[in-house]
């Protein structure tokens, strides 16, 4: 029997098949937890379709997290489906593009900052905080991915890095705020990942050798890496875990001084 028997996990941020939340629903299914999913908008919806029926799902619910309606929806609907839930999974980022091209100064505006903050932050406590209903009395856990520009000025992450500053911040309050409850908040900081995403996004190969030529591990890593980690902190086997950022980037954000070493 899977370490996630018994539990019901909700799946947010599911775009496509190398989404970093499809390989946390593959994980979380093959160690036994039931699951439901929300899609962003109809264009979307049939690959969640598809995600869903193979981990064994109908529960495909819509959600765009730029609206407080929406976000209570899931929950009423989710109602109808389960008595209650265990796990949630925030797998959702978003600045305008122009916010994402170019210097931080040159591109920076009030608009970019306000979107990147509402879809990449807001949005984690929004979720929690609307589901929790459903949530009380079940020794919930909840997880959302960041990325290592919140601690790091990285080349053109520009806004992203303060959201993710500010998700990262949003882990610690929800776990204090949580723990109490007996609800844990963690994330997961990733490397980088070519997903819809990363689609785009300038130099983003360079990236990957650069990830591939110098981490500890010397490859990037995968969605179904993360999907492990991800299980594992939301199953009872991480009881005693709670507001922490545990890294999943095959230990690039150990090193300094690189590109001196041979091989
Ligand atoms: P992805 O494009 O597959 O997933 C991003 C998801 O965000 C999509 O499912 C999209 O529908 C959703 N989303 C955006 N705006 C939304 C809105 N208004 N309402 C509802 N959903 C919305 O890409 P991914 O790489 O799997 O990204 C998932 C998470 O992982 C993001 O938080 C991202 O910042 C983080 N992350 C990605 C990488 C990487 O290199 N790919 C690295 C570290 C962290
Ligand atoms: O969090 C991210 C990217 C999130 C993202 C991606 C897009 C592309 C499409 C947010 N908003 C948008 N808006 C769009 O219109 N990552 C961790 C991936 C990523 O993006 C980078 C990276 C990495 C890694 C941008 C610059 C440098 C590194």
């Amino acid at each position: 029997m899977g370490f996630l028997a018994g539990k019901r996990a909700l799946i947010v941020g599911v775009a496509s098949p190398r989404s970093i939340a499809w390989g946390i629903a593959e994980a979380m299914h093959e160690q036994g937890a039931e699951l439901a999913f929300t899609y962003q908008n109809d264009k979307l919806k049939p690959r969640v379709d598809k995600i869903a029926a193979a981990t064994g799902s109908d529960i495909v619910l819509p959600c765009d997290v730029a609206s407080d309606d929406e976000i209570e929806q899931v929950f009423t609907e989710l109602g109808q489906r389960w008595d209650g839930y265990d796990i949630l999974v925030h797998s959702v980022g978003f600045a305008p593009r122009d916010q994402l091209e170019g210097d931080y100064m040159d591109v920076v505006n009030r608009e970019g900052f306000q979107v990147a903050h509402d879809i990449s932050s807001y949005s984690f406590a929004a979720l929690a905080k609307a589901g929790l209903g459903m949530m009380e009395g079940r020794d919930g856990a909840m997880l959302t991915l960041t990325y290592l520009g919140s601690v790091r000025s990285l080349t053109g992450y520009n806004v992203m890095g303060l959201a993710k500053a500010s998700l990262e911040a949003n882990v610690r309050y929800m776990a204090r705020s949580l723990g109490p409850k007996g609800i844990r908040v963690n994330a997961i900081s990733a490397g980088p990942i070519k997903t819809l995403a990363a689609a785009g996004i300038p130099h983003f190969r360079k990236m990957l050798h650069h990830v591939e030529e110098t981490a500890p591990l010397r490859r990037t890593i995968t969605p179904r890496e993360v999907g492990n980690v991800a299980a594992f902190l939301c199953s009872d086997l991480a009881s005693g875990v709670t507001g922490e950022i545990t890294y999943v980037d095959s230990g690039y954000n150990i090193l300094g001084m690189t590109g001196l070493d041979e091989s």
